[in-house]
């Protein structure tokens, strides 16, 4: 069992973290995933629209998802990856190199990321209508 473990806001999902989710679980048997807490969500600067429980329920039904649990602070990471038994952890490009520090624990791989959408992107629309 191949066990593939990431983080994020996924704020108003859309489908860039879809195709993302997809390439992910095909990276292995198993995803799980560290939904950023609205409180954690304030201290990355983030305002999110839709609220945890809404944003963990939605993502739970997505079919390439088997687990989520609360990312409720950036040094959690290392733990979580023991306790998930994590084989690789994946994230966007954005990202890149800011989780080098685990390679001693774990694949560290970074993809890049849709192109033309995103949840500020949609924000903005929105707040155009
Ligand atoms: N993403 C993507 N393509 C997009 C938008 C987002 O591939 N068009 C990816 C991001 O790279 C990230 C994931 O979808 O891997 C979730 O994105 P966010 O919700 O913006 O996550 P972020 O706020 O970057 O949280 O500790 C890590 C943080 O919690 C990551």
């Amino acid at each position: 069992m191949k066990t593939i473990i990431t983080y994020g806001t996924f704020d108003l999902f859309h489908v860039g973290h879809v195709k993302l989710l997809a390439r992910l679980k095909n990276l292995g048997d198993r995803l799980v995933i560290g939904l950023s807490t609205d409180e954690f969500n304030s201290e990355k600067s983030k305002t999110t629209i839709i609220k945890y429980a809404d944003r963990e329920e939605i993502l739970l039904s997505c079919k390439y998802v088997d687990a989520v649990f609360p990312e409720t602070c950036w040094e959690q990471k290392r733990q979580d990856i023991i306790r998930e038994k994590a084989d690789v952890f994946a994230i966007g490009d954005d990202w890149a190199g800011k989780f080098d520090s685990l390679e001693d624990i774990v694949d560290v791989v970074y993809l890049p990321r849709t192109q033309n959408i995103s949840t500020t992107n949609i924000k903005s629309v929105m707040s155009k209508i």
